[in-house]
């Protein structure tokens, strides 16, 4: 949805997971067969996976504003956007769900703890990366910075301990700048 207003699109979003409770029924399943969201519908073909559907868009509708420039940057935010799901999120999980989605008396706090330190220690790869960069591809802000940039707030907005990590939060707080990212991701965690 971020994506989706940084580039001004009209659009009709239905909410379909989580305490929505719809990502099991029939009709979703045919559009997503995992049950996981986000899909998207365009021209009456269906797209799944978040990074496709936002590459997706970002190459399809113009203005172009949130494309890397060149294949080595177009490889850099892929690069990016793969690390993200493949290591900072399966970090990063356990920490948000005890803390934000399970009650009280299901957290686990030893997993919390592992999470914690795990995502730190994902993080600092990026916080040392983003000490010579102004964003994950170079100088301006593009679609590799979205995934990264999601989890960032939750990272910096969960009731934990954080290492300082100057050149991350230095990012993040470009991001939170920016009128669709306050609308769409700085909001209550649930
Ligand atoms: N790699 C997938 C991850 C999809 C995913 O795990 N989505 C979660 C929400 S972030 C989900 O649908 N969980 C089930 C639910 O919300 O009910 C993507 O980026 O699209």
């Amino acid at each position: 949805m971020w994506v989706c207003d940084e580039l001004h699109l009209s659009y009709e979003r239905e909410d379909i997971g989580g305490a929505f409770g719809h990502n099991q029924s029939a009709k979703y399943l045919a559009m997503r067969p995992n049950g996981t969201v986000p899909a998207l519908i365009d021209i009456g073909r269906t797209l799944w996976e978040s990074n496709a559907i936002v590459c997706y868009l970002c190459e399809s509708r113009e203005p172009h504003d949130l494309l890397p420039e060149n294949v080595w940057s177009i490889a850099l935010a892929q690069q990016w956007m793969g690390w993200q799901q493949t290591i900072l999120a399966p970090a990063f999980r356990p920490l948000f769900w005890n803390l934000i989605r399970n009650s009280p008396q299901n957290q686990d706090l030893e997993a919390v703890c592992t999470s914690r330190n795990k995502t730190e220690a994902a993080l600092r790869i990026l916080d040392d990366y983003l000490s010579q960069h102004r964003y994950v591809v170079g100088e301006h802000f593009s679609y590799g910075d979205s995934p990264v940039g999601v989890m960032a707030y939750r990272w910096f907005n969960l009731d934990i301990q954080r290492a300082t990590l100057p050149s991350l939060e230095g990012w993040y707080r470009q991001l939170t700048a920016r009128q669709a990212y306050q609308d769409n991701v700085m909001m209550t965690m649930n």
